[in-house]
């Protein structure tokens, strides 16, 4: 059998379906962004990808047999965007799969070698639709956005939640750091968290710091005689078994959440916090190196296929971008994830967003405005930075959250609401053009 035959006949229908002919029950489906090198077409450039990441690899095999054809991926859509550069979807059987060995295994199929081909210039993994029983093999977030607010006293009130990252990122001892946990909280958080970079070093181990910032947390809450929750996501990032160690010792310490960077440490390390019975807790995901897989709109993996791994993983929060703030982000982009995170997933919860990352009372009203208010709207620099500290710069964040609940403009609320007319003279406010 000649290569050209294989390509032109067999390949094609082997690799080949029409949609009608996937049940969506019964399929893994990926949209691909796809820039093929030339001569390739972007419909062959769908072909080796449905080859390489199922049965096929570069030339015909003598071993392959007829019994295996079952678990060829088949293109079933191709959409030309310019030239050959588009859109392909490649359905994969779902028999191809390990279910039981979870997202490491999905990955290596769906988002495996193919990114590595030399014939394709660019390709992007845009978005993954897996079948109701794929999903059901995951439990997902424990709490999710509801069981947070009803821990944090907010089914009613529903406002998005106002956090903060301790800043510096690292370097504070356990003591500084619980001192500006104290004043986070009475100017009015309902959430603090260690940075990306922090786990346990020397100089900020995870049991010197956890007792003391709960106590803080403590103290300050009886000082204000403020009934709801205030959660401390304490950073466990390492290798498994360090992370495991230092979940435990921040639980026998009383944390109350556990933060981990979901990219760095691994879905199954996720996963595993996610399941483990004696952690009662919410996990509250990172996502620190993200953009090396989705900043380029060409190449690499989108961000919603990252929140679809956290859901099922079992991320009760994950951080997904701000309408306005530091980061790079396309908003159409940030909604779309936003709404994924709230919405129906075959019955898993949903994930509470986390709007962050260069946010101050300045943005808070666009952030509202684009992304909703089920959201927890985080800032480091944007409290700390106040020029009175820290507890003026959350009760000015506090401010811009309830001027945009009310639909008062930041200034006009900012007469009689001294914190937030102090932040806006230090970093002013900013509207979105969209
Ligand atoms: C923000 C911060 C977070 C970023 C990460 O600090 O420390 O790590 O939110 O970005 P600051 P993203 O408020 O001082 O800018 O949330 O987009 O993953
Ligand atoms: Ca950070």
């Amino acid at each position: 059998m000649s290569w050209e035959w294989w390509k032109q006949n067999f390949w094609r229908e082997l690799y080949t379906a029409p949609p009608e002919g996937v049940d969506l029950e019964s399929f893994v489906v990926a949209c691909y962004y796809v820039e093929p090198r030339e001569p390739l077409t972007l419909y062959e450039a769908g072909l080796h990808i449905a080859a390489e990441e199922s049965i096929g690899t570069w030339t015909t095999i003598t071993t392959l047999k007829e019994y295996v054809y079952r678990l060829a991926a088949k293109v079933v859509k191709v959409e030309k965007r310019d030239c050959e550069r588009g859109y392909v979807w490649v359905a994969y059987p779902l028999e191809l799969f390990d279910i039981e060995a979870g997202i490491p295994n999905l990955l290596s199929i769906v988002a495996g070698n193919l990114f590595g081909l030399g014939f394709l210039r660019n390709v992007r993994l845009m978005d993954l639709e897996l079948p109701r029983e794929y999903v059901k093999a995951f439990k997902g977030p424990r709490f999710g956005l509801e069981g947070v607010r009803k821990l944090q006293g907010t089914l009613e009130e529903r406002r998005p939640h106002l956090g903060t990252i301790f800043k510096p990122k690292v370097g504070l001892t356990p003591a500084d750091v619980a001192v500006v946990a104290y004043e986070a909280v009475l100017g009015g958080v309902d959430f603090l968290k260690d940075d990306e970079t922090l786990s346990s070093q020397s100089f900020n181990s995870v049991e010197e710091r956890v007792p003391r910032v709960m106590e803080a947390i403590d103290r300050a809450r009886e000082e204000m005689e403020r009934g709801s929750e205030v959660l401390y996501a304490v950073s466990v990032t390492a290798h498994t078994p360090r992370l495991l160690e230092y979940a435990d010792k921040a639980l026998e310490h009383g944390a109350n959440c556990l933060m981990v960077d979901v990219l760095t440490a691994g879905f199954s390390a996720l996963q595993q916090l996610a399941e483990d019975a004696s952690i009662k807790v919410p996990l509250h995901v990172h996502r620190a190196m993200h953009a090396a897989m989705t900043r380029n709109p060409l190449h690499g993996i989108h961000m919603k296929v990252i929140a679809k791994l956290v859901r099922l993983a079992g991320g009760d929060q994950l951080h997904a971008g701000t309408a306005a703030g530091k980061m790079e982000r396309a908003l159409q982009d940030v909604k779309e994830i936003y709404a994924f995170l709230r919405g129906e997933w075959h019955g898993l919860k949903p994930v509470m967003p986390v709007a962050s990352g260069g946010v101050h009372p300045g943005l808070v009203p666009e952030n509202i405005k684009h992304l909703g208010v089920d959201l927890v709207i985080n800032a480091g620099g944007g409290i700390h930075g106040h020029p009175h500290g820290t507890r003026a710069g959350a009760k000015a964040m506090r401010q811009a959250i309830e001027a945009a609940m009310k639909g008062i403009p930041l200034e006009e609320y900012a007469k009689n609401h001294e914190e937030l007319a102090e932040a806006l003279k230090q970093w002013g406010s900013k509207r979105l053009s969209e």
